[in-house]
């Protein structure tokens, strides 16, 4: 994938200047971090894996990178993030306001670009894709500091917000390769799964990962008072002192008792759980390239499954 890859990046620093120089410097800040760019990759391999090498594989490549990283730029200012890819958060250097602005900027150009690709499908998906991220932030928005959601709010909250850019990722892939809609749906399975693995995991490495290793800080979720999986978990499985932990850290954003939680989330099994609804997520999205013919980039697609879990950045 590095040379395709190269070529997004090439899309990617092409499609960022603007005339405006604070634009340029807070995009190319943000973009130049790195990031993995697991989003772009999905969109190139399922285009492989049905035979379409046409050059807007790249500018669609670069669209939903911006369309990610837009989205990384208002959630830095919406969870008041400081670190993230290592380095200071966008907001934390230049400020909130310059934040979500520069990210409108991306999420404009992003349509900017998918008109002049020209296909409607693309861009129906696209514009479904970004309102249900949307919504997912504001359903996440109100079940903040709420320690009675059920799993099931939990696991809408992450589909929309993370698994559905997977999901048109892998469907405009398809599209590109020309699948009909029941393979495209079958591609588009495969994203919303994988998706839904890699929040898990994200989740859980709220409590279990380094902050060096991740490139953003650990604790964040309950500082937030974000009621993820394994604090949901913790409380089911825990004692009535426990439970009483966990809703009041989630209450109160207590993150000054974090080694507490972390001991708890650990000792009831909640992160193993976690981990392994994820690895359930994964075991899905690799049924699903059943559907695909045998080929380098099919395989690739399979690794991803594996990446997914088992990531410590
Ligand atoms: C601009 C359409 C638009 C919506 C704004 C704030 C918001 C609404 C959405 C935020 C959605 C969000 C950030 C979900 C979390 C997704 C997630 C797991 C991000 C981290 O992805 P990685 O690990 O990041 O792929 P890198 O740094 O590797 O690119």
């Amino acid at each position: 994938m590095a040379s395709e890859m190269r070529r997004v990046d090439a899309v990617i620093h092409e499609r960022l200047s603007s005339q405006v120089a604070l634009i340029n410097q807070i995009s190319s800040y943000i973009v130049s971090a790195g990031g993995k760019r697991i989003r772009p990759r999905l969109v190139l391999l399922f285009a492989q894996a049905l035979g379409f090498h046409g050059p807007e594989r790249f500018e669609l490549a670069a669209i939903v990178e911006f369309i990610h990283t837009a989205t990384l730029l208002h959630d830095d200012v919406v969870d008041e993030s400081s670190l993230r890819r290592g380095r200071a958060t966008s907001n934390a250097m230049f400020g909130n306001a310059a934040s979500v602005l520069v990210g409108d900027f991306l999420y404009s150009r992003a349509f900017q670009m998918m008109v002049s690709v020209n296909r409607m499908r693309v861009l129906d998906v696209l514009a479904d894709a970004t309102n249900v991220i949307a919504e997912g932030e504001v359903l996440q928005l109100i079940n903040m500091h709420d320690a009675d959601i059920s799993v099931d709010d939990y696991l809408r909250v992450i589909r929309y917000k993370t698994a559905k850019l997977f999901e048109a990722s892998a469907r405009i892939g398809a599209v590109l390769g020309g699948a009909e809609r029941a393979l495209e749906d079958r591609c588009a399975d495969y994203g919303r799964a994988l998706g839904t693995a890699f929040q898990l995991v994200d989740d859980l490495l709220d409590y279990e990962g380094k902050s060096e290793e991740l490139g953003k800080n650990v604790g964040d979720d309950l500082r937030e008072g974000k009621p993820t999986l394994p604090l949901l978990l913790a409380m089911q499985r825990g004692n009535e002192a426990e439970r009483q932990l966990v809703r009041s850290a989630i209450e109160h954003g207590e993150v000054q008792r974090l080694a507490e939680i972390v001991a708890l989330v650990q000792r009831t099994g909640a992160l193993e759980a976690t981990r392994a609804a994820a690895e359930t997520e994964a075991e899905h999205a690799r049924q699903c390239l059943a559907a695909l013919p045998e080929s380098a980039a099919r395989q690739a697609l399979l690794e991803l499954c594996v990446r997914a879990v088992h990531r410590s950045s």
